[in-house]
């Protein structure tokens, strides 16, 4: 018929360092196969890809680069995979995915660029149907397993990022409060995300940043 087979859903979970992030996505993915729909884990920086490798390099200080530069390498690493986005959303996948626009601005403003220089070339990319942001302060998260060696992981960074996320809430935020126990965050984001995927098989449009 005409009627376009029903689309997955594009799922985006966003917070700071430690606010449980991977966690989540991974138990979301075998939850949501266990009800029969059928869904894939991503992850932003995509560390496998040429660009990615750069920005792992970037991020475990083995290189150095401009603020702008690896702003734009973040982007970039996320318009690589754009196109195989919308083929598995219009193919009927449900995408979760950790972390993605929201960190590019949030992380890159925190540091002192302007906002609308950081979000400009995220403009185009798909726009989630959701995001869930996992909200902890800066300083509980810091209490989790501590963190690595990575660059950002600072405490004093990660609250610019906090008041940078802040700024970027939209209609598409659902905030979680994730200093709840692993189970009662993992219940929570099961609604949020199942009736996102109800929507979107009844129809709903996919947009583009920013919306
Ligand atoms: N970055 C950027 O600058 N620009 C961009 O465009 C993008 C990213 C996409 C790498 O990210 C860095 O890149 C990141 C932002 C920047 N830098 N920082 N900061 P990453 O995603 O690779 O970072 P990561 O190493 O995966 O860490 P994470 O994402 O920050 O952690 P998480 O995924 O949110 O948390 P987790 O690994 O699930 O959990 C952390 C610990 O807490 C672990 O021991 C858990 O067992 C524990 N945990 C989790 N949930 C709970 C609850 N509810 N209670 C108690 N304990 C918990
Ligand atoms: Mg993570």
């Amino acid at each position: 018929g005409s009627k376009m087979e029903s689309r997955g859903a594009l799922v985006v979970l966003e917070g700071l360092d430690r606010s449980g992030k991977s966690s989540q996505c991974s138990r979301l993915v075998s939850f949501l196969e266990g009800q029969g729909i059928s869904a894939e884990l991503w992850r932003f920086p995509d560390r496998t890809t040429n660009v990615g490798q750069m920005i792992s390099a970037y991020l475990s200080n083995t290189s150095q680069l401009d603020d702008h530069t690896i702003h734009l390498l973040f982007s970039a690493n996320r318009w690589e995979k754009r196109s195989l986005m919308e083929t598995k959303l219009k193919t009927g996948k449900t995408l979760i995915v950790d972390r993605y626009s929201y960190s590019g601005v949030a992380f890159s403003s925190a540091k002192g660029l302007d906002i609308e220089w950081c979000k400009a070339p995220e403009i185009g990319l798909l726009a989630p149907d959701v995001v869930v942001y996992l909200d902890i302060s800066p300083e509980k998260a810091a209490e989790r397993g501590g963190y690595g060696g990575e660059r950002y992981e600072k405490l004093e960074f990660q609250k610019k990022v906090a008041d940078s996320y802040s700024v970027l809430h939209d209609v598409s935020w659902k905030v979680v409060d994730g200093c709840q126990p692993m189970e009662d965050v993992e219940k929570q984001l099961q609604e949020v995300v199942l009736d996102c995927v109800t929507e979107c098989r009844k129809g709903k449009l996919l947009a583009t940043l920013w919306s």
